[in-house]
């Protein structure tokens, strides 16, 4: 059976961790692209990466690129090309820098390989999915965006430290767009398959929300310089193997959805069922009133984004 082929789309921070997890893991080929100025640095990570074979032992190959040709039929394309927020720069900037960025590899994805499955991890996420849709004109059940599986991440992480546990015993899932208005249902949450509300008191469920709601942030208060890479890296894995593997995991992903929710037009984080057709189903719950107008409130927030997307594209 012919290896997979896995494109990387922008070859900075959380692109290097992408291609060291996902050769580790022998998903596939991996090509790595980035601007013709970064080609170079570009094939030097990746050159780093695949000498790592040796003591690692993987069996896929590992390349860097700035030639479209390069990622011709890839299965799988994992979007991190973009520019971050510089000193002085509006939301607005970034905004209109990165919708060109999205646009020109969308249109390029488009034509070297119209049958993958994409995951955007492009800030701001749910506009940035949004406009890659649009230009790739791809069915929705092959592109999503990647930032529920962070936000569960943290708070799984969180709930571990704060309770002493396992995290493998820790199940959650946090919806909505990927900013401060992300809801974390925590009724859902469990610790070894107990509800989190019966065996941790609400003040420190509170906290641990809030502090998933500012996790990124508090991350690039840390570093200076930069933002979170490993942590996104890995969540993008895990959605990128599911869909490689057909192991049709249970995930929240930014997913453009039709009514569900009762939200229309718009990608929004919600549970989803990824296999090997992509984002196979749209897991429905019914939510409290409460969880229900949180989630609207982040819909609210990525509507403003998408407006501003339409406009620009
Ligand atoms: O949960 C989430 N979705 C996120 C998103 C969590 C953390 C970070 N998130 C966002 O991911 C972050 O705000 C950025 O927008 C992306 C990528 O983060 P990363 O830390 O990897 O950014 P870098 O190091 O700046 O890398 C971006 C690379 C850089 O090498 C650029 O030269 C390249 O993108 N780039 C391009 N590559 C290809 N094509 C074009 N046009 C292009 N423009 C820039």
């Amino acid at each position: 059976m012919a290896r997979k082929k896995i494109a990387l789309i922008g070859g900075g921070q959380i692109g290097g961790i992408l291609a060291l997890l996902a050769a580790q893991r022998e998903l596939g080929d991996i090509v790595m692209l980035d601007i013709p100025e970064k080609e170079s640095m570009c094939k030097g990570k990746m050159l780093d990466i695949a000498e790592s074979a040796g003591v690692l032992g993987f069996d896929v190959s590992v390349t860097g690129t700035s030639n479209y040709d390069d990622i011709a039929g890839a299965d799988v394309v994992i979007v991190t090309a973009g520019l971050p927020r510089k000193p002085g720069m509006s939301r607005d900037d970034l905004l209109d820098i990165n919708v060109k960025i999205i646009s020109d590899v969308a249109k390029n994805v488009k034509i070297q390989a119209p049958r993958a499955f994409c995951i955007i991890v492009t800030n701001p996420l749910d506009s940035m999915v949004y406009a890659f849709q649009k230009v790739s004109g791809f069915p929705k059940h092959r592109v999503c965006g990647m930032a529920g599986v962070l936000d569960t991440s943290r708070f799984q992480t969180f709930v571990a430290m704060e309770m002493r546990v396992s995290v493998k015993d820790v199940s959650a899932v946090v919806l909505g767009g990927h900013g401060p208005t992300m809801v974390p249902l925590t009724r859902f949450c469990t610790v070894g398959g107990l509800p989190l509300t019966q065996v941790m008191t609400a003040a420190k469920i509170e906290a641990i929300s809030a502090r998933t709601r500012e996790a990124g942030t508090e991350i690039v208060n840390l570093l200076g310089n930069g933002s979170a890479f490993v942590s996104p890296a890995a969540s993008a894995i895990a959605m990128a193997e599911s869909f490689l593997l057909d192991q049709r995991r249970v995930l929240p992903a930014a997913a453009l959805l039709s009514g569900e929710y009762g939200i229309d037009g718009y990608f929004i984080g919600v549970p989803v069922v990824i296999g090997a057709k992509g984002i196979e189903k749209v897991v429905k719950l019914k939510l409290h009133r409460d969880e229900q107008e949180a989630l609207m409130k982040s819909v609210d927030a990525v509507k403003g984004a998408v407006a501003d997307v339409d406009k620009r594209i």
